[in-house]
C-alpha cells in the first residue's frame, strides 16, 4: 500500500492550546506524522510518496470560498494587528446575536470561522491544512488509478472541519474533499467511515443531505465528550440523505469488544450501499493511553481493526485523523495497514 505524505505538513507547529481552564502543550504536533512516517517506512508498508499540488477548486468544493481566503489571508491580519503569537478566538455569533454582518476585526473574523476556542491558528497553518488537502487528494487519485487501497498521512486532520469553520485541529475538511473528489471523477457511490474517537461533525454536515456519500461514524458518546453538540445516534440524514447518516455513539471506558458490535453494524451497512470506494477517516485515539480520550483499544486491537476491514471488500483510502499517544501513534496506524494487508 503506497503512503502519501507532504513535508509542507509539518509547518503548523502550533505550542499550546487552551484547554481544561489553562494554556496547555499543544498535542495536535508535527511528530505525530514524523513517527507514522517513520514507522511506514520502517515496516515496510509500501512505497512513499510526495502529495501533488492541487487547484484551490477541489478545496472549493466542499469548503465556502471566503472561508479559504479567510485562512489564506488569516496570519497577515493577524500580524498588522500587532499580533505574535497563535490566535485563538472568543467570542461567537452564537444564538441571539446577529449571523448578517460583514465584520471587519480580526477578532469577530476568527469568531466567525471557528467552532471552538482549541485549535490554534499559526503563521504556516493554511500551508501545512492546504498540504494536508492535497495529501488526502493524491491518495484519491491513487484509488481513481485503480489502487486497492492507499494510505494518506494526512496533518492536520480534517473531520471536524465544515463548510465554514475551523476547529477540533482541523481545517480543511480532508475526507471530505476527496470524497468529493472521487464523485466528480467518476465514482457513483462513496462511503466515509470514521473511526476516530471524537464524532466526525464536519463530515457529517457537509453530506448530511446527500445519498451519494455515505458516512458512518463510531465514536464516543457527545453528551460526555467533543464535540458535545453532534453525532448522537437519531442523526441519519435529511431530505435527500435520509438513511444515508449513521452514528454509533459508546460510553466512555469502550473497549475493543464492546466497540465490535458497533463496527459490525457498520460493516453491514457498508455491504448493503455497495460503495464503489470507501474512505476510511482513521483516527487513532481510541487507544488507551490516548491522553485526551477515555476509549480502551490496545495497540493489538487496531491490527483486527484492519482486517475487519479488508473484509468490506471495496476499494479503500485510509486518511489520518486524531491520535495523541504519540509513542504508540506509528504502531496503532500501521497495525491497521498491515491487518488491512494488501499490496
Ligand atoms: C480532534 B480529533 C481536551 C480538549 C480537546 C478537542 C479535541 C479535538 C479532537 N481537554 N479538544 O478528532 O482527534
Ligand atoms: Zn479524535
Amino acid at each position: 500500500m503506497k503512503t502519501v505524505f507532504s513535508d509542507l505538513q509539518l509547518a503548523h507547529a502550533p505550542a499550546q492550546e487552551i484547554s481544561d481552564g489553562e494554556l496547555k502543550p499543544a498535542v495536535e504536533i508535527p511528530r505525530r506524522a514524523e513517527i507514522v512516517l517513520e514507522t511506514v517506512r520502517q515496516r515496510k508498508v509500501g512505497d512513499v510518496v510526495g502529495s501533488e499540488e492541487f487547484p484551490i477548486r477541489p478545496l472549493q468544493r466542499v469548503h465556502a470560498s471566503h472561508y479559504v481566503s479567510f485562512l489564506e489571508s488569516f496570519w497577515g491580519r493577524w500580524t498588522e494587528a500587532g499580533r505574535t503569537k497563535e490566535a485563538f478566538p472568543f467570542v461567537w455569533p452564537i444564538r441571539s446575536l446577529r449571523q448578517d454582518v460583514e465584520i471587519e476585526h480580526i477578532d469577530g473574523l476568527l469568531g466567525r470561522y471557528s467552532m471552538d476556542a482549541g485549535t490554534p491558528v499559526g503563521e504556516f497553518t493554511y500551508q501545512a491544512a492546504r498540504a494536508s488537502a492535497n495529501t488526502a487528494l493524491t491518495g484519491a487519485k491513487l484509488i481513481l488509478d485503480g489502487e486497492k487501497s492507499a494510505f494518506a498521512l494526512c496533518r492536520p486532520p480534517g473531520h471536524h472541519a465544515g463548510f465554514d469553520f475551523y476547529g477540533g485541529y482541523c481545517f480543511f475538511n480532508n475526507a471530505a474533499v476527496a470524497a468529493q473528489y472521487l464523485r466528480d471523477y467518476g465514482l457513483n457511490r462513496v462511503a466515509i467511515l470514521d473511526v476516530d474517537y471524537h464524532h466526525g461533525n464536519g463530515t457529517q454536515a457537509l453530506f448530511y443531505d446527500r445519498p451519494d456519500v455515505l458516512f458512518l461514524s463510531i465514536h464516543a458518546d457527545p453528551k460526555n465528550e467533543y464535540p458535545y453538540f453532534l453525532g448522537f445516534a437519531d442523526e441519519t440524514g435529511e431530505h435527500a440523505g435520509t438513511g444515508f447518516t449513521r452514528n454509533w455513539p459508546l460510553p466512555l471506558g469502550t473497549d475493543w469488544d464492546a466497540y465490535t458490535p458497533a463496527l459490525e453494524e457498520a460493516c453491514r451497512w457498508l455491504l448493503v450501499y455497495k460503495p464503489d470506494a470507501m474512505i476510511v477517516s482513521l483516527g487513532l485515539d481510541c487507544f488507551e493511553n490516548d491522553p485526551i480520550s477515555g476509549f480502551r483499544f490496545k495497540s493489538e486491537d487496531y491490527i483486527l481493526l484492519g482486517q475487519r476491514l479488508a473484509k468490506v471488500g471495496v476499494p479503500t483510502l485510509f486518511l489520518l485523523e486524531g491520535g495523541y499517544a504519540v509513542d504508540a501513534l506509528g504502531t496503532n496506524c500501521v497495525n491497521v495497514l498491515e491487518g488491512f494487508g494488501g499490496s
